[in-house]
């Protein structure tokens, strides 16, 4: 069975959602998902592991989709808000997904994509109410849910975790992290990423506490918040760590006074998805007197290290390993690494690593090696802290959390009229961690500038794949092998800094 499901039975009337204004009960969000999951099931019994898309802002809304197509034996395959047309399309066709949910607002947004792949779609706010007898049961082997992530290959790759998985992968936080009832959380994390979906939403409903939700981050209406007092725990990824400094240098100090107090009084604030300098945990910490709790995970295991609820938070470490979490260190020639300072590959173990990536079993068998499964994350240990060096690949970048390839992104840029040759790396940035930057080789006496390029790329891709920056070169630095220096052209936006 879904305990998420059974637990929310004994929550009850205890408050899960607010949405703006309104509060929903575990009660209604049980009984909302009953009669979605009766909807999806049509005449049939169980959905047998049937894929269900759906595009919904967080909130009451999203989560009765979610627990109804888990209910009715679905898999989840959660949309991006902010996500084009052809990442969209990508993103259904990639995952076999059969049916697909929305709600009012999104609808002429879907329909003709749905109507071109002839897909049902499902308009959640017409789903009438209605009376239900049993649903299906769930063993935890099922699949649950299909999360898409990028890589070192082209296209991003659908991450298939399981009911048990997702359940290890929530345990592991609700035991580390000491959540309970009383707790309540804000939620402005995009809902197609487990950082939003297992840390926040999931952990914070299994343990009977509540959540508000935002459509995406608004700092102004968090922080009003804050400064009443209202939340307990806070979980963002560094980019919102260093806009909320930022903000609160600015305000005036009778409102910064208030916000501050708020963050003082959470009993937990975590930061994660992306390195969180040691100078904005310094930072936040002077300014709230709050430790951040910095911890890492991946898409395909969900969170595998952390600092202590109790105890030392060292800044630049992300901790050990979280419950039920194995966690070895090899290197590049294949040794097992025991000694301080000596840096490898982070591997994992243990029930909360996914089974496979959808219809890709090369990928997913190189991607473990004798059953570990490879990060591609290179860490260190120093006096019982792992600290994170960096990646494997330069191919892949992290900005404002969100992890991108750069090989997707040139293959988008490569349709470009103009553009013959191209080469995307992430160059280091104090907001946002890293942000894209591309070197383009163009046609012959053809022109761009950075304008018309983000123009073009608005429709082809989410904003914040697009590249911030844009150099134009004669031709790109490469190896003897004629392969992209990458490095080499890092070094060349480096230097446009210096
Ligand atoms: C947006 N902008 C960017 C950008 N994203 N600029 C550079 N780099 C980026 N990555 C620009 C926009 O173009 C816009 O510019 C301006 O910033 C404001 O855009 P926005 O979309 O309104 O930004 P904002 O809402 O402030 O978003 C920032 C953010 C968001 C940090 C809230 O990026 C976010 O929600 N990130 C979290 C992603 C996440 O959850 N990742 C977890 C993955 S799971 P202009 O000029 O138009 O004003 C994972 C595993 C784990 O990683 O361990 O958790
Ligand atoms: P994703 O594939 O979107 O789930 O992103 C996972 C990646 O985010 C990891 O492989 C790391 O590269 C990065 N990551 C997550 N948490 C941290 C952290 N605390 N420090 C550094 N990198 C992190």
């Amino acid at each position: 069975m879904i305990s998420l499901i059974t637990n929310a039975e004994s929550h009850g009337e205890a408050i899960a959602i607010r949405q703006g204004e309104t509060e929903y009960t575990y009660h209604q969000l049980l009984r909302r998902s009953a009669e979605v999951a009766v909807n999806l099931l049509g005449s049939s019994t169980d959905l047998q592991e049937t894929h269900v898309a759906y595009l919904i802002p967080g909130g009451f809304d999203y989560v009765t989709v979610q627990w109804g197509i888990w209910r009715a034996g679905g898999v989840t395959v959660p949309l991006s808000l902010s996500a084009t047309e052809p990442e969209l399309e990508y993103a259904i066709t990639d995952s076999d997904v059969q049916r697909v949910i929305t709600n009012a607002e999104f609808s002429a947004k879907l329909a003709p994509l749905c109507q071109r792949l002839g897909l049902q779609l499902t308009v959640v706010d017409e789903i009438p109410e209605c009376e239900f007898n049993t649903l299906p049961t769930i063993s935890l082997n099922r699949r649950a849910m299909i999360l898409y992530t990028s890589g070192t290959t082209n296209k991003p790759k659908g991450v298939v975790t399981t009911h048990a998985n997702v359940q290890a992968q929530i345990e592991a936080l609700v035991t580390a992290w000491q959540w309970q009832d009383s707790d309540v959380i804000p939620l402005f994390l995009p809902l197609h990423h487990i950082h939003g979906i297992i840390n926040v939403l999931s952990c914070a409903l299994w343990s009977g506490a509540t959540v508000d939700t935002f459509r995406h981050f608004n700092a102004d209406m968090i922080l009003e918040q804050v400064a009443k007092n209202r939340y307990s725990v806070f979980m963002a990824v560094p980019t919102i760590y260093v806009k909320l400094i930022q903000l609160l240098h600015c305000m005036p100090k009778e409102q910064r006074d208030g916000a501050v107090q708020g963050f003082s009084g959470m009993r937990l604030m975590v930061s994660g998805s992306a390195a969180l300098p040691a100078s904005v945990h310094k930072e936040w910490t002077s300014l709230t007197g709050q430790a951040l709790l910095e911890r890492y995970g991946m898409t395909e295991i969900g969170m595998a290290l952390s600092n202590p609820y109790t105890g030392e938070r060292r800044p630049g470490a992300v901790g050990q390993p979280l419950p039920n979490v194995i966690v070895q260190l090899k290197s590049e020639s294949g040794e097992l690494i025991q000694t301080d300072g000596i840096a490898g590959e982070i591997q994992v173990q243990g029930p909360c690593v996914f089974i496979e990536y959808w219809n890709k079993p090369e990928a997913t068998t190189e991607s473990f090696d004798d059953g570990w499964f490879r990060t591609g994350d290179i860490a260190v240990i120093e006096s019982g802290y792992f600290r994170i060096m960096g990646r494997q690949s330069v191919d892949i970048i992290k900005s404002g959390g969100y992890k991108l390839s750069a090989l997707e992104i040139e293959s988008v840029l490569l349709d470009h009229e103009v553009i013959q040759q191209c080469a995307v790396v992430g160059v280091a940035d104090d907001t946002w961690g890293e942000s894209v930057a591309v070197a383009c080789v163009l046609q012959q006496d053809a022109e761009l500038d950075l304008e018309q390029l983000k123009t073009w790329c608005r429709d082809c891709m989410s904003p914040y794949k697009i590249p911030k920056q844009l150099k134009i070169v004669e031709q790109l630095p490469r190896n003897a092998m004629g392969k992209i220096q990458k490095p080499a052209v890092t070094r060349m936006f480096a230097s446009d800094e210096s």
